[in-house]
């Protein structure tokens, strides 16, 4: 009975280390990349496209979008596609990406980061609105960008010549933001960085920009709630950065990009949570549930024993009625539904202080 038990525990607690073990190995691929033409990944990670260069000066290297030219256009994309929905059963993908650029002060159409669907013909251009829109008349449908803009152009009704804009399907953007708020002037010359965050379990996109690259700004610039694993459900897309000098001869530059993909854990699907929550108070939360579980087993060890002490009461009263001489069936009903309630339950709270922990890598 014991070794039957041991064992049990054993087969339960190698399943739950396979299961985790399969969470943390890497289907979800990630990248960073600074100093461009020195990094050895570079080339077989990253593709240039249109205009797009890598550029040297004095000890570091960087991609240079745009020529210092009208109607010139170049985007970087990530070579290898990624999924927003992953697996199976399908677990939903969060993304952080981070990237460092510079725009020099003419009115061009600046920097898009941009998430296009297979079949995006990435390498056709026609030298304005951020190098997207010949693309975009081919194949809009899953088409996502985020639109660094530093030209009112009336034809997709911009704000201002200094605006951040989030754009589903089209370039008029769905939501935007205006960057001079903010006391940022994006094609001032100046190294900017900037955050795109999107959380899946929340499915809410969250974009930061800063002048100092050690600064995340804790509030975001713009934060736009948009489901991606409904957009694109388990196709494959490509990330990149995009950029265009319309009739200007604005020059763009990219200094650095990383690129993260997180899954979520299961237990977020059902429960959208505020995604800033989650980051800051994962550790008290995981303290609160591990000492409300704790109660949960005292309880049911109480529980358990009052129950085993009334059942051998009953079948001890049983016995002394019909003479029936056997004591050492109610130890063992004793024991059982104690080691049985303690057992299940220690095995959720494993998996919620896991799921906890997770969350706070
Ligand atoms: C953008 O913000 C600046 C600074 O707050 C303000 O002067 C300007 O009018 C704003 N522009 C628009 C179009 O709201
Ligand atoms: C660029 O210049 C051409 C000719 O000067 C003009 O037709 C076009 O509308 C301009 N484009 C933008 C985006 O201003
Ligand atoms: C960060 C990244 O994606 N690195 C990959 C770049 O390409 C090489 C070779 O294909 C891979 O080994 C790296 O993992």
């Amino acid at each position: 009975m014991a070794s039957f038990s041991i064992l049990r525990y054993v087969i339960t607690l190698t399943f739950f280390i396979l299961f985790f073990e399969t969470l943390t190995a890497d289907p979800f691929p990630s990248f960073s990349f600074k100093g461009f033409d020195k990094d050895p990944n570079f080339e077989s990670n990253i593709s240039l496209f249109g205009d797009a260069k890598v550029a040297n000066g004095g000890s570091s290297s960087w991609v240079q979008l745009t020529r210092s030219a009208s109607s010139s256009a170049g985007r970087l994309m990530y070579k290898k596609p990624i999924k927003l929905v992953e697996g199976n059963p399908s677990k939903l993908v969060s993304f952080s990406t981070y990237f460092s650029f510079s725009m020099s002060p003419e009115n061009g159409d600046g920097l898009a980061f941009a998430i296009v669907p297979i079949g995006f013909p990435v390498s056709v251009f026609d030298g304005s609105s951020f190098g997207l829109s010949p693309g975009l008349e081919k194949r809009k449908f899953g088409f996502f960008a985020v639109e660094f803009d530093t030209y009112k152009n009336a034809k997709y009704g911009d704000l201002n010549e200094n605006h951040v804009g989030v754009d589903v399907g089209s370039l008029v953007s769905a939501r935007v933001k205006n960057v001079s708020s903010i006391n940022i002037v994006l094609n001032s010359g100046n190294r900017l960085h900037c955050w795109i965050d999107y959380e899946a379990g929340s499915r809410q996109l969250e974009v930061r920009l800063s002048k100092l690259d050690n600064m995340r700004p804790v509030d975001p610039l713009l934060i736009y709630p948009i489901d991606f694993s409904e957009m694109w459900r388990e196709e494959e897309v490509f990330v990149g950065l995009s950029s265009s000098s319309a009739n200007s001869s604005q020059t763009c530059a990219v200094y650095s990009w990383s690129f993260k993909l997180r899954p979520v854990p299961q237990w977020m699907h059902s429960e959208p949570l505020d995604p800033r929550s989650v980051g800051k108070n994962t550790k008290p939360a995981s303290v609160h549930k591990r000492s409300a579980c704790l109660l949960r087993i005292l309880a049911a060890l109480i529980f358990g024993t009052g129950c085993g002490a009334l059942g051998a009461f009953i079948v001890l009263f049983m016995c002394s009625i019909f003479g029936n001489r056997r004591p050492v069936v109610p130890a063992e009903f004793a024991v059982h539904p104690v080691e049985y309630e303690y057992k299940k339950i220690k095995v959720v709270v494993d998996k919620a202080i896991k799921d906890g922990e997770k969350v706070g890598v």
